[in-house]
């Protein structure tokens, strides 16, 4: 039996981290889980990922708080770094993973969310770092990529505080794109996939590459990548077929991955 539930739908792929007694919190199991999952997704053919949570209240309520309880700090280290190294597989998986958080987004939950390309969030999702509270730091990425996202003084803030904070507010510090309903949430997610699944999947692929390959240098270091995976699309099926596509003013396009 697994935590976690991958369906598709055309070229979107819907994973759900689902293990609603523990309101989806993070355990081991749950990590190895979601690395099977995306072992299994074949990005040739799917060209978008959502992740959510099981359920109406929670999307993940964090780390499993009762493993963690008991463990060494060997123990936790290594817990750490099998948390971060899922979730930079996530930043970094081919296709656009997509977070629909539909309720508690908090330490784990809040940082998984972040490791995906974007967020967009139900109206009563809640994000925070409460790890502080805990007696601990946030450990799979939050003190990285949260300071990344919403700059480092209203990091700092969040985590130094472990306060929650509502939808609303993610979505005015830019932790979220946008607030839906419960209930528009994972069509409106899908609705962006299937828009990015339109497109030319190389392009995609490599835009993501260059703004998370960016990020990490300098402008001028950033502007050659840029370069590189600019150049990397000619001369590919789909470059070839946009272009033409426009210049014969034809509105259907093929974009066939090559
Ligand atoms: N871990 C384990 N179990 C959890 C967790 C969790 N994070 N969150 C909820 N649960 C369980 C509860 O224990 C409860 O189980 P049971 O029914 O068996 O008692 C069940 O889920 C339902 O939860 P509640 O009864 O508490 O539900 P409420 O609606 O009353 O409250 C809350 C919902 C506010 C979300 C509350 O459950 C809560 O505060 N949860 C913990 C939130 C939290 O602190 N998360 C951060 C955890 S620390 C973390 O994520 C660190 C990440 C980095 C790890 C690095 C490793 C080294």
């Amino acid at each position: 039996m697994s935590y976690v539930k991958y369906e598709t739908e055309g070229m979107v792929g819907v994973i759900t981290i689902s293990r609603p007694e523990a309101l989806n919190a993070l355990n081991s199991q749950v990590l190895e889980d979601l690395n099977s999952v995306l072992d299994s997704v074949d990005v040739n053919e799917i060209r978008a990922l959502i992740l959510t949570g099981e359920g109406e209240k929670s999307f993940v309520a964090g780390a499993d708080i009762a493993e963690m309880s008991e463990m060494t700090k060997a123990e936790a280290e290594a817990f750490g770094k099998k948390g971060n190294d899922l979730f930079l597989r996530i930043e970094n998986f081919r296709i656009p993973v997509i977070a629909a958080v539909n309720g508690f987004a908090l330490g784990g939950g809040c940082e998984i969310s972040m490791s995906c390309d974007f967020r967009i969030c139900s109206d009563n999702a809640v994000f925070g770092q409460p790890e502080v509270g805990l007696g601990i730091t946030p450990g799979f990425g939050g003190t990285q990529r949260l300071a990344r996202l919403v700059g480092a003084g209203m990091a700092k803030q969040m985590i130094y505080t472990a306060r929650n904070i509502k939808a609303d507010e993610a979505l005015r510090i830019g932790l979220v794109n946008a607030v839906y309903p419960q209930e528009e949430l994972l069509p409106q997610a899908k609705k962006i996939a299937q828009g990015i699944a339109k497109n030319a999947p190389i392009a995609v692929a490599n835009s993501k590459k260059a703004i998370n390959d960016g990020l990490q240098v300098s402008i001028s270091e950033g502007a050659v990548i840029e370069e590189k995976l600019f150049g990397d699309c000619f001369e590919t099926h789909d470059q070839k077929e946009g272009m033409s596509a426009f210049l014969e003013k034809r509105k259907e396009k093929v974009f066939t991955n090559n």
